[in-house]
């Protein structure tokens, strides 16, 4: 039998794809910000209302060129969280800057916005907060710190395409929000992903960083690196945009038969529904009553070929190559530290059927 993977990644049907890249056969023009990477980027800013979206190759080279276009002076502080994919914390670092983690909420296990004032600092210059598992942050919360002390907000919105809070967008929230369009996500271009802000100075900054500082064959005024988005992954992006809503759509279904049969189930914990928010149903996080209990489950799932992950953990901040950073480890995110140590996510895809979300539960709550 198959496994059941935590997640399978969408894809249009294949000839909708072809007929999508039957022109690049004609063209030869398949990278360096082709037709389909242009008509991507006006789709995405009509789709997510933004004045700009700059397409990246991947989600973590967007998040590494929105700090590289802020320039904020080396060893500058980023207040982040380590509930999150190595990615978040790893861009801050490898953009000269040290995070310093703040805990999260037990709701729906975003930073706690409650705690970000006394984590700043006269080296503080942003917070990086992340919509982690779509579950958007307290955005107005985040704001209003951001403005009394005047720190950029740079989202990761990695988990967060689709989501809206009263009808704006994931994109539109802080300076700049980042998306991830892996394979692995509601919405994926193969590998990708986007920077969204409003600062029309930010536009020509990222696509520099994202090709060379060229601006013409003989100017080359900045020193930028190659993390363009081709015309393969802008063309699956054309299409996958197509079908969003019908994914969410399913999803949805499948979010609602997991809550149906493991609520009256006492042992485990759900995120609670944000209000206001219409969100994608990108991940089903469980929360355990103890570590114990979860790595059971994860052991008896995988006994079935059914593969649970603990998203995410362990957190960044214990991550061994952070064992010298004075920032990390520690026992100052407690709440974080309780819900990593129990939470995994739970199969979830368009595609999974009901049947088979049954078995899951049956097996979790056994
Ligand atoms: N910020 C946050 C909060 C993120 O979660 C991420 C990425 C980023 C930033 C960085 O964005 P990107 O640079 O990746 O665009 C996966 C993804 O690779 C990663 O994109 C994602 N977060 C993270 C949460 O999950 P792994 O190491 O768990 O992936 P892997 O290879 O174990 O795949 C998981 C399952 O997905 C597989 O068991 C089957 C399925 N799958 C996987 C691939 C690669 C597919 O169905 N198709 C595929 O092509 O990291």
């Amino acid at each position: 039998m198959l496994p059941i993977n935590v997640t399978r990644s969408s894809m249009p049907p294949l000839e909708e794809y072809i007929e999508e890249i039957r022109g690049l056969w004609d063209s030869h023009w398949l990278t360096n910000m082709g037709e389909k990477h242009q008509k991507f980027q006006t789709a995405l800013e009509e789709y997510l209302k933004v004045p700009h979206v700059t397409l990246y190759t991947n989600g973590h080279l967007a998040l590494e060129g929105i700090l590289a276009a802020m320039n904020f002076p080396r060893g500058s502080e980023v207040i982040t969280t380590p509930f999150t994919f190595a990615s978040t914390t790893h861009a801050i670092v490898r953009s000269g800057l040290v995070p310093v983690f703040c805990d999260i909420n037990d709701r729906d296990y975003t930073m706690d916005a409650a705690k970000i004032e006394a984590l700043i600092t006269d080296k503080t210059v942003a917070i990086l907060p992340v919509h982690v598992y779509g579950n958007l942050c307290d955005t107005e919360a985040i704001q209003k710190i951001a403005d009394k002390h005047g720190l950029k907000v740079i989202y990761d919105a990695a988990h967060a395409f689709g989501v809206t809070k009263n009808g704006v967008s994931a994109a539109c929230f802080g300076d700049a929000a980042m998306f991830s369009f892996h394979a692995t996500k509601v919405f994926n271009t193969i590998e990708g992903g986007a920077v969204c802000y409003r600062d029309d100075a930010m536009v020509q900054t990222l696509n520099d960083l994202k090709n060379f500082g060229i601006h013409g064959p003989e100017a080359v005024p900045f020193v930028g690196g190659n993390a363009k988005m081709n015309e393969f992954q802008a063309a699956m992006g054309l299409c996958n945009l197509r079908h969003l809503q019908g994914e969410i759509a399913k999803r949805k279904e499948v979010v609602k038969k997991y809550r149906e049969l493991l609520s009256g189930y006492g042992k485990i914990t759900f995120c609670a529904p944000q209000p206001d928010v219409e969100p994608n149903y990108a991940y089903f996080p469980v929360v355990f009553e103890s570590e114990k209990m979860r790595d059971a489950a994860c052991e008896r799932l995988k006994e079935q070929n059914i593969i649970a992950r603990k998203y995410f953990y362990p957190l960044t901040n214990d991550f061994s190559c952070y064992k010298d950073l004075p920032t990390a480890g520690g026992d100052k995110t407690p709440i974080v530290r309780s819900i990593a140590s129990r939470v995994v996510t739970l199969p979830l895809y368009a595609e999974l059927g009901l049947d088979e979300v049954e078995r899951i539960c049956k097996i979790v709550s056994e």
